[in-house]
């Protein structure tokens, strides 16, 4: 499966609330957001898996992928694209047997050596951040700047995308490293108008 990077919201159901969430999420995928993960840190396993499948199938009217946080049980409930597992998680090596070849699995890093541990533990793309200081994390470690993340996407061959305090203010300067796409929460989630957001930070991505 060829998967665009380009603009990969990451979902927050506490900073939009639960009322407006699905319509959110609908207007940032009109704005042309081209890949989505569902992240619920808060919720219960029944909660992530119902709010699970009403996203399965917004994503699925888009064409967007939909990839799983932290719950590779879930991503298999409900047959979603992939999962996205960070340091803490289940070891990489272990979600890859589960999950089998077909599902994208990413990884989160901060460095370059868990870049090459991705990279050789069969990762398809690496979530590399904090590359700002972020709010929206609340264990988030310190960030690592624009020349950490060069030095990441130089180091290996798989897809990279930034996160962590990305928005229209920064996006050029993120891009000039060479990553593949960028992964925000808040520039998209916490704007008035989720879908201009969205617009607007993939015009600044193709230009
Ligand atoms: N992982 C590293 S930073 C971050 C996550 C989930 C939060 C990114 O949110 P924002 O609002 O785009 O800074
Ligand atoms: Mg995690």
């Amino acid at each position: 499966m060829a998967v665009d990077y380009s603009l990969y919201l990451v979902t927050d159901q506490i900073l939009v609330g639960p009322k407006d969430f699905l319509l959110s999420i609908r207007k940032a995928l009109e704005g042309g957001v081209t890949l989505l993960q569902l992240r619920e840190k808060e919720t219960n396993s029944r909660e992530f898996y119902d709010i699970g499948v009403k996203v399965k199938e917004l994503v699925a009217e888009f064409g967007v992928p939909l990839i799983i946080n932290d719950r590779v049980d879930l991503a298999l409930a409900l047959d979603a694209d992939g999962v996205h597992v960070g340091q803490q998680d289940l070891p990489l090596a272990k979600v890859r047997n589960i999950i089998g070849t077909d599902k994208i699995l990413g990884y989160s890093v901060s460095s370059l050596e868990e870049a090459l541990q991705g990279e050789r533990m069969g990762a398809d793309y690496l979530g590399a951040g904090p590359v700002f200081p972020t709010g929206s994390k609340k264990d988030a470690s310190e960030a690592i700047g624009l020349a950490k993340l060069k030095e990441i996407k130089a180091g290996v061959s798989l897809p990279v995308v930034g996160i962590g305090g990305i928005g229209a203010a920064n996006l050029r300067a993120v891009k000039e490293t060479g990553i593949d796409g960028v992964s925000v929460i808040s520039a998209i989630l916490s704007q008035e108008d989720p879908c201009a957001a969205a617009k607007g930070l993939m015009d600044l991505w193709r230009n």
